[in-house]
């Protein structure tokens, strides 16, 4: 009988073992990541928290939505930034190239995307596949994201739009040249995204198939939540593949003509690759998804 017993142990820890191996992280690996993530961050945080000082200007601003529901918008600091992915990144798409971009003037952004709460306080309504007050807003498409920002506008009296596709890259970013904000990959403790397929060195991760409640991973050097990841986000840019070619070096608004809107950042149900802080995706304005959603720019009068 204890013989048994002991084979049955020995079974059950082997088991376990096995059953958790596919998700099974290297310590040492999450920690040399988060080490250089943070030594990154902390440049671009101290840029945040002096230029918030010298333009006399709150480090963060929390807007009543009424019916006690409030969101939570970031200062974002002017500055300049190299756009676009180096042609040595793994996975980078022809649309990509990189060029010199100046923002020149200091914008707030949501902290987090909008959520199923803060839209349905401004719109009464929520079409999302998914159900829950925390998680971010989707299958919305970029018309009905206007008219949520517009109606937010005519509520606060303040101007709020969508982000620039430039605005995006650079709060994204927020000092980093590499492929995330986290750094050479993108790890399933970092973002929500289909982690079963690494990117570069990176490890195989979960992969939740569906979204998660806005700010459950760690921010970005400026304190922007989800910009891997999660719901992919709207700009307000027409998108156009040869760009970048063309763009203006200074406050770039994206092509005159075209039909497609860029979005950015990548989804919960998409590979690494496709969340790297470079790349760039679009749809048809009047398109909804459950993985597209957006977050709010407010301007500085
Ligand atoms: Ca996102
Ligand atoms: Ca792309």
């Amino acid at each position: 009988m204890k013989k048994t017993l002991t084979v049955l142990m020995v079974l059950l820890v082997a088991a376990a073992i096995i059953a958790a191996e596919p998700v099974l992280r290297s310590s040492s690996a999450t920690a040399t990541e988060g080490k250089k993530a943070k030594t990154e961050e902390s440049q671009a945080t101290v840029q945040q928290k002096k230029a918030a000082i010298n333009a006399d200007l709150p480090l963060e601003k929390v807007i009543d939505l009424g019916s006690e529901v409030n969101m939570v918008v970031i200062f974002i600091p002017a500055g300049q930034f190299e756009m676009g992915s180096p042609a040595s990144e793994l996975k980078r798409d022809e649309d990509e190239g990189q060029h010199h971009i100046k923002l020149t003037k200091p914008f707030y952004m949501g902290r987090f995307e909008v959520t199923q709460l803060q839209y349905r306080v401004i719109m009464n309504e929520n079409n999302s596949k998914f159900g829950g007050d925390k998680l971010p807003v989707e299958n919305v498409n970029w018309y009905e994201a206007c008219r949520f920002l517009k109606k937010l506008s005519d509520k606060t009296g303040l101007k709020f739009r969508l982000p620039t596709e430039a605005e995006w890259e650079y709060a994204c970013r927020a000092g980093t040249t590499s492929a995330f904000n986290t750094g050479t990959t993108l790890d399933s403790d970092f973002a929500n995204y289909d982690a079963r397929k690494p990117y570069a060195d990176g490890i195989v991760g979960a992969y939740l198939d569906r979204t998660t409640d806005v700010g459950s991973y760690p921010p970005n050097a400026f304190g922007l939540y989800d910009m891997h990841g999660n719901v992919w986000e709207w700009c307000s840019d027409i998108y156009d593949e040869d760009y970048y070619k063309v763009t203006a070096s200074i406050d770039p608004k994206g092509p005159q003509e075209g039909k497609a809107k860029v979005m950015r950042g990548g989804a919960w149900n998409e590979y690494a690759y496709k969340c790297r802080s470079a790349d760039r995706n679009n749809r048809w304005p009047d398109h909804n998804q459950s993985h597209i959603g957006f977050r709010v720019v407010l301007e500085i009068e």
